[in-house]
């Protein structure tokens, strides 16, 4: 790098350069680690105690913790993580009590298969990374409470998830108190007779396994048979994703079964609605929201029934009751199970060709489509294609309202997991059935009518669909009639009527699906459940946690048969049978009893629902954490009316699987009383992506970005042309920059200026190592402002800045404090940049006041540096705990401009205003001042002439 050893160097052998830079870092990291800089004081019992805190408020700074990855970080990583240390800064130097610090998400997939592939234990490579990683990010001067960092794969976070987990597993949802209690409540009622035991009976009389049954169904942690993806050949269950089109495993090509297994689920759909209706006050990004909402998916409908000769009735959902009359068909998902019985031995007299698929009968027609339907996934079962399949059932339903029969379909457009699976069809207003209907030759009747006067053109019934601005009509009975009223009130009219006749009542369908909890994998958190010898499941008291993961020879999963679909999976832990079979005294009375222990793990999302919480109280071993602390960091307050993390900041690919499983899980833990606040975090925001170019050859296949030429605005590698697009950063494309190698280069206060001057935070943008020399240079003219680069010597002088250097100064602090405040960093750089030029420009020493306050002005972003000169400048205590500059406003109000009133081409008024003056304020103040006034003598005005705000000239009469 020429910039650090150029000949002028050595003239100037006290210029910030790398290996100043280097130096300065790596002392003043040590320092910090030393004396516990970035150590946040935890409340002790009462606030106003003397310890100073209730002077203070707090803020509680995160971010989305990682994952510790053998590649290491990229200098697309630490972006967020420079974020929120660059606000922690701000924060604690305008009296906040921050907490900050930065944990390991640690157990997960890759560890596993490379422990598969290797033979190495995943816990060992997983903490190499992770020291690796602490080794990165350290040389980036994060201020974190390294005291409260933890990792989830430590035992004595893991007990606590553990612990968690059998609270859930312990309480049910009471839907009139509406909020979770403990199951004990639950059986107390079930005994007194205050709650009928489901199937009646009493309480006492049932079986252990009966029961348990029963609780089962109220638990919040429950385990269930669900179906799954099962693929043999792999020796595993697979996700919808992970499955191709023709029902086969995207790795290795093996068939997928769908198989029914036993499996834990968490019951979040008890709280759809809390977590829909607590999003309104949270600060979160709109678009965030909206995912949740529409993941959530709550719709206002009916459930109606539609009788089948002797076969009961098929319940519908629908969000559109007002189009009832307009049902000329009925279709069953598939794997309906009413299938079965509805079908008739033969198709009925005069079935429509189109209709059997040409099968012989309903049996066949139905069988072969199961076939067919179970090959697809559920999204590509929804996906909006036009051609529409099925197969008719042979029977008909009768619509209730209008009395007509309808024929049922089945068909995979309509998925078993929504709703009840079963729908009636309104071709008229639904574009999937008029595409269903247009196939199969079905009839349509137009019930809503749009209002305006375009009509409605049958030949497309275009607007037909989800038309508000409408009116009923082709809608009565001999007792209700819908026609003339408009949607909402049509719906309204119906509903009351279906429930008056007990066909149907209103109802709010949810999308969101209960969490399937168990994988069956090794490295996870062990379940801490055990199985008597009914197979009744048992929780481990409290004294019997952490569960630890036990040591196993072989993490791989079993593989069988790739076409034998009758077996099962066989997970790692369940191979140990030392592990697995134990006599325990479980503490409830029934003595020591042999159990056979749960040998699935947890998923990979629980380490991560509940981390806030261990960081206000790492190292408590009687309690997840304390009530007070929680309270102090986490609670409730002025308008934050569900409490939680002041800030969090991460990637926006996390809007509703991490983050909805960790809404839920505080909410559990409140309802229980263990926790103040209901919301896990506050303020969420998502930084944007640091993106780099990818280069490729002709044959498309990346080329190390670090060998590439740029020629006349071409691109070659190795003397052949190559193609550059935008991408993401990694190993695979050829084109990581690691923050190892940017700060050894210039240093890592120089990254961090840089990573936050790019652009807003919340905006995706392309790396550019050339760009990043700027940043450098802004650091050395701040350095050289302070020091003599010959000398060394600080060059301050104790005399009062002028006027323009206080203009300029307060300004800076004003809108430097105001952009970090506001997390808009890059602009807060430019503010800096601008007063560090203009001190250079005004020439000579600065004033002490004034590089004291350029130095407090870029600490939360240069923290080295700015602790360099800080010192330099002759203070003992660290810049990291300084008060933030404030600005003397009147530095900051707009400078006046002298202003020239004219008479008729002559000067008779200088008026002093502001520069941002409108020409008719101009021309109101020129009009009364009294030299104009008295030049004027009294005679009419003509004309006035304003060029705000240098010039007025009048023109008398
Ligand atoms: C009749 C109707 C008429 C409908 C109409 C819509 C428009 P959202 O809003 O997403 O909740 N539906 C119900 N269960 C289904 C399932 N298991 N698979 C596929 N589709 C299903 O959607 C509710 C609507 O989706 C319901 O209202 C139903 O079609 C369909 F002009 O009923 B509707």
């Amino acid at each position: 790098m020429s910039e650090t050893n150029s000949a002028a160097e050595v003239a100037a052998p006290h210029r910030y350069t790398a290996a100043m830079a280097a130096d300065i870092e790596a002392r003043w990291q040590d320092f910090w680690d030393a004396e516990g800089t970035y150590e946040a004081p935890n409340p002790t019992g009462d606030l106003a105690d003397g310890s100073g805190l209730a002077a203070k408020p707090k803020r509680f700074i995160m971010d989305m913790f990682p994952y510790p990855s053998g590649a290491g970080l990229h200098v697309g990583h630490p972006l967020g993580y420079i974020a929120t240390d660059v606000y922690a800064r701000h924060q604690r130097m305008t009296g906040h009590n921050v907490l900050h610090t930065l944990g390991f998400d640690a157990f997960g997939l890759p560890a596993e298969q490379y422990a598969v592939q290797t033979g190495t234990h995943p816990r060992a490579s997983t903490e190499a990374n992770m020291e690796n990683m602490k080794v990165q990010l350290r040389r980036l001067g994060l201020g974190h409470d390294k005291r409260r960092s933890f990792a989830t794969i430590d035992a004595e976070y893991y007990k606590w998830t553990q612990w968690i987990f059998l609270q859930i597993f312990n309480s049910w949802y009471d839907t009139e108190a509406d909020k979770a209690r403990p199951i004990a409540d639950l059986v107390a009622q079930f005994e007194s007779g205050e709650r009928p035991v489901p199937g009646g009976g009493e309480w006492g009389a049932l079986s252990a396994a009966d029961r348990a049954d029963i609780l089962g169904q109220y638990r919040l942690a429950y385990a269930s048979d669900a179906p799954v993806n099962w693929a043999p050949g792999l020796g595993t269950v697979l996700a919808n994703e992970e499955v191709t089109a023709d029902g086969r495993s995207e790795r290795g090509n093996f068939p997928v079964f769908k198989a029914k297994l036993r499996q834990w689920n968490m019951r979040i759909t008890a709280y759809a609605d809390r977590l829909l209706n607590d999003l309104d006050g949270l600060d979160w990004p709109e678009a965030i929201k909206l995912q949740q909402r529409n993941w959530i998916g709550r719709s206002e409908g009916a459930r109606v029934d539609f009788p089948v000769d002797g076969a009961g009735d098929i319940t519908v959902f629908t969000t559109r009751q007002d189009t009832l009359f307009g049902a000329t068909y009925m279709v069953l998902a598939p794997e309906h199970e009413l299938v079965e019985r509805i079908i008739p031995a033969a198709w009925p007299e005069g079935t429509h060709p189109v209709w059997t698929g040409g099968h012989a009968n309903p049996a066949e027609a139905v069988t072969a489509y199961r076939k067919q339907a179970a090959a697809k996934s559920d999204v590509e079962r929804q996906a909006e294609a036009k051609d529409k399949t099925g197969v008719f059932t042979g029977a008909y339903a009768t619509n209730p309202v209008s009395g007509e029969k309808v024929p049922v379909f089945i068909a995979d457009y309509v998925l078993m997991g929504y709703g009840t699976g079963a729908i009636m069809a309104v071709p008229a207003h639904d574009a999937r059935d008029f595409a269903f209907a247009r196939a199969f030759e079905l009839p349509m009747r137009c019930v809503v009518e749009p209002s305006d006067d375009r009509g409605l053109d049958t030949s497309t019934w275009e607007d037909a669909f989800a038309s508000y601005e409408a009116k009923l009509v082709n809608s009565a009975n001999d007792e209700v009639s819908l026609d003339g009223l408009g949607v909402v009130d049509a719906k309204a009219r119906i509903t009351e009527w279906l429930q008056a006749h007990g066909v149907g009542e209103g109802t709010v369908n949810f999308r969101l699906r209960d969490w399937l909890f168990s994988r069956q994998r090794y490295w996870g958190e062990p379940f801490p459940i055990v199985y008597d010898e009914e197979g009744i499941a048992h929780a481990l008291p409290e004294s019997m946690l952490p569960l630890e993961l036990p040591e196993v020879e072989d993490y791989s999963p079993r593989t069988f048969d790739p076409e034998d679909a009758d077996t099962q999976p066989e997970t790692p832990l369940s191979r140990n049978a030392d592990w697995v079979n134990v006599t325990l005294d479980l503490g409830d009375g029934s003595g020591p009893r042999n159990y056979r222990r749960e040998t699935n793990t947890m998923p990979n999302w629980a380490g991560s629902c509940w981390y806030e919480l261990r960081y206000l109280d790492p190292h408590n071993d009687q309690r997840l954490v304390d009530p007070a602390i929680e309270q102090y960091w986490m609670g409730p307050r002025e308008g934050q009316p569900t409490g939680g993390v002041d800030l969090y900041v991460g990637g926006a690919e996390h809007a509703v699987l991490h983050l909805l499983y960790a809404r839920f899980w505080s909410k559990v833990l409140h309802d229980l009383g263990h926790i103040s606040s209901a919301e896990p975090f506050h303020k969420l925001y998502n930084q944007g992506m640091i993106q780099a170019f990818v280069y490729r050859d002709s044959r498309g296949i990346a080329v190390p970005a670090v060998e590439v030429e740029e020629r006349d605005g071409a691109y070659y590698h190795a003397g052949e042309k190559v193609s550059r697009v935008l991408g993401k950063m990694g190993k695979s494309l050829k084109n990581a920059v690691t923050p190892d190698e940017i700060c050894g280069e210039y240093g890592a206060d120089t990254l961090r200026l840089y990573e936050m001057a790019m652009g807003p935070l919340d905006v995706s943008r392309p790396w550019d190592t050339r760009a990043v020399v700027g940043q450098y240079r802004l650091l050395q003219r701040l350095w050289r402002n302070v020091v003599d680069e010959e000398t060394g010597e600080v060059t301050v002088v104790d005399t009062e800045p002028g006027e323009d250097t206080l203009r300029a100064l307060h300004k800076a602090i004003d809108g430097v404090g105001q952009d970090m405040a506001g997390m808009r960093f890059n602009t807060a750089i430019a503010k800096i940049t601008e007063l560090n030029n203009h001190l250079t420009k005004a020439g000579g020493p600065l004033s002490r006041s004034v590089a004291e306050r350029l130095v407090l002005l870029t600490a939360p972003l240069a923290p080295h540096v700015a602790e360099e000169l800080w010192r330099r400048l002759g203070h003992t205590e660290s810049v990291v705990h300084q008060d933030f500059p404030v600005a003397d406003p009147a530095y900051v109000v707009d400078e006046t401009v002298t202003c020239v009133v004219q008479i008729k081409g002559k000067v008779k008024a200088r008026l002093e205003i502001s520069p941002s003056i409108t020409d008719e304020e101009l021309e109101a103040l020129a009009l009364a001042d009294g030299n104009v006034v008295a030049a004027l003598g009294g005679a009419g005005i003509r004309k006035v002439i304003v060029r705000a705000p240098k010039l007025v000239n009048i023109v008398p009469a």
